[in-house]
Formats: C-alpha cells, structure tokens, sequence
C-alpha cells in the first residue's frame, strides 16, 4: 500500500512539473491557450498590478508584449510569428485592420462594463456601433515644454519650435504621423493631407528645423524633460500630464493651429487563441475602479466616466488633458490614408531623420 501511494505521488509530481512546463514553453513561443493570454500594448501604457490582479481573478495567465508604434504593432500581426489575444492599436490603425480583415467582431454580451464609457468616445467614425473596438485611453499631440528653462516662450504656435534660440534642444515623439503632421500643421494643411506638393513642402519645413533637434525618442522623453536634461519636447498629452506630476516646471500647450485628437483601443486580433479570455481582460480594463487605478498610473486620459469619480480632482480637472468638446472638436483625428500614403508618410520621415546625420 505504501509503495502504490509513493508511485501516485510520484506520477503526479511528474504530471504537475510536465504541465507548467508545457505551460511555460507556450507562453514563451507566444501561444495562448484557455489559460494563458498574450496581451500586445504600448511601452509604458498599463500598471502591472491590474495585470496580477486580472491573473488572480481569472486564473489566466498574461503574457504580456509591447510596441512603440502602430506600424509596428501592424507588422508584427500581419507576420503572425507571435499570435496576440488583445492589442491596443490607434484609431486609424483599427480602421487599417478592420480593412483587411485582421479582427473579430467583439461580443458585447460579454462586456458588460462597456455601459462605463462615456458616449462622447463611443460609436467613432472610424469603428461604427464598437463593433471591433473598445477606447483604451485618448488624448493629443502637444509640446511639453519647462518654463523655467524657457520662461518667454509658451509655445501657442508650431512656429515657435523653429525659433533659433532652441539650437539643439527639441525631442520629437518617433511617429511618422506626429512630426509630418506637425510640419503640415505649421503650414494650415490637414493632418490627413495626401497631396504630394503638400507633404514635400512639410518636409522641407521640417529639414530646417534640424538645428533645433536634440534627439527623435520613445518613452526616453520623459525621463529626459522630467530631469530637465531637455526644455522641450513634442509628445503625446499623456506622456507630459505624467511628467508634470514629477516636475511643477513642466507645463503643456495645444499650438492654435491645430492638433491631432487621438484614441487608443483594446481589439481581439483575427488570430486570437483565446477569444473569451480577450473578452474578459477588455472588460476587466473597463471596470471603473480598474481603470481609475491604471489611469492614475499611467497618467493618460481615461475615456471611462466611471471611473472619472474614483480619480484625484487636480487630474480630472485639468483641462490640458480633459478637454472639453468644444475644444477637441477642433481637432483632427487621423484618418486611415491607404497603404500608399501611409507609406509615404512613413518614407518623408525616414528621409527626414537621414537628414539630420
Ligand atoms: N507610452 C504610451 C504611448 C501611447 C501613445 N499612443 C498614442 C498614439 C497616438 N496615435
């Protein structure tokens, strides 16, 4: 009797080192099952402990990946090496994949913290009725700048970047779209422009902005201006609403002629292997306290109106990174411009940054 209980106990030590390892190699090959799930997000972009908090609820598993860019995120989906169960693409990026068909359609029965979202976010144009997307975070393009570093400049115009006497110390966001369409903003042309003329004279405004140029970063930005190793920067509103909260020199504007409005959404990817887990993170994202707790973190603007009342005053006040509508409707969203365009777009900035060396 006891040697048959020693014998149990050994297979199922066996059986239960097999299975982790198993478990494990999946996960490292990037194949989720019912347990394991493979998120694909931004650098910087969610507080880890409403990860752990979403494994100890559900039992799942998160493996959890990031990307400093849409075109990026697009590649690595399209190659298929890796399959994702969650990815959180920009808006016109969601429209590119629903295109080609790369994401399944949602099934709002079982998201039921979709109610959380403030209707000014929901049923955009660029994914009618929410059908593939669910708003992760939103906000603008803007210029983060130190006030004491620079205390007669306040940036309410693109142009004030080209003053001379910031030789050397701008840091560009590295997005195709953020610096072309700064250089067509400066000029009046639209952020979605697909004229030809247009973008080469964008270019060309940009090549003579090089001087100024100290570095084109990611996330080192803000590291960077919060340290105040640089005075001014060209960014995404979240990365400046977080730095400001390190650095009271730091201030945020929205030059006058015109900015982008963007929005960041969780999507299940065609290739998904575990759909119903994909559901159940995108609705744990959307609980008000979770994304109150992740808000707060990761400092961008939160589309949930839920989640709005268990957040600080000072950060839900502030109307540099919750902007009214009346404001944000004079803003543009980015289109989806095609393949080609986009390409072009892509293209013009790689020449640019070839310019600066
Ligand atoms: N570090 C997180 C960055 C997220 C930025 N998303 C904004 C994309 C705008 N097109």
């Amino acid at each position: 009797m006891k040697n048959l209980i020693q014998a149990f106990l050994a297979v199922l030590v066996v059986s239960i080192v097999c299975l982790i390892a198993i478990n494990r190699l999946n996960a490292s090959a990037g194949y989720s099952g019912t347990n394991t799930l493979t998120v694909y997000n931004w650098g910087d972009y969610i507080d880890e402990e409403v990860i752990d908090q979403f494994e100890e609820e559900t039992g799942i598993t998160v493996i959890y990946e990031t990307f400093d860019s849409n075109e990026a995120m697009m590649t690595k989906i399209q190659q298929g090496g890796t399959t994702y169960d969650v990815a959180v693409p920009s808006e016109y990026m969601v429209q590119k994949m629903m295109e080609e068909d790369l994401l399944i359609e949602l099934d709002h029965s079982k998201l039921p913290n979709l109610k959380n979202i403030d209707e000014r976010f929901m049923d955009l144009a660029f994914d009618p009725g929410n059908k593939f997307s669910v708003p992760y975070f939103w906000g603008t393009v803007g210029i983060v700048f130190n006030t004491k570093m620079l205390p007669d400049m306040n940036f309410k115009s693109w142009d004030d970047l080209w003053d001379p006497e910031l030789k050397n110390d701008i840091l560009l966001v590295d997005g195709a779209r953020e610096v072309i369409g700064m250089g067509l903003n400066s000029l009046g042309y639209s952020l979605n422009d697909t004229n030809k003329v247009h973008l080469q004279e964008a270019q060309d405004k940009l090549n003579t902005l090089t001087p100024n140029i100290k570095a084109i970063v990611g996330d080192e930005n803000k590291l960077l201006m919060a340290n105040g190793e640089a005075p001014v920067a060209l960014v995404w509103s979240g990365d400046a609403s977080e730095i400001m909260f390190e650095n009271e020199d730091l201030d945020y504007s929205v030059p006058e002629e015109g900015s982008n409005l963007w929005f960041d959404n969780m999507v299940i990817p065609k290739t998904a292997k575990n759909i119903d887990g994909a559901h159940q993170f995108i609705n744990f994202m959307l609980d008000a306290e979770v994304a109150a707790q992740n808000t707060e973190y990761v400092s961008y603007s939160t589309p949930n109106k839920e989640a709005l009342k268990y957040m600080p005053e000072e950060m839900v006040n502030d109307e540099r990174f919750y902007p009214s509508p009346e404001l944000t409707d004079k803003l543009e969203v980015y289109d989806n411009l095609g393949k080609k365009n986009l390409a072009y777009y892509n293209e013009l900035f790689l020449e640019f940054k070839m310019y600066r060396k």
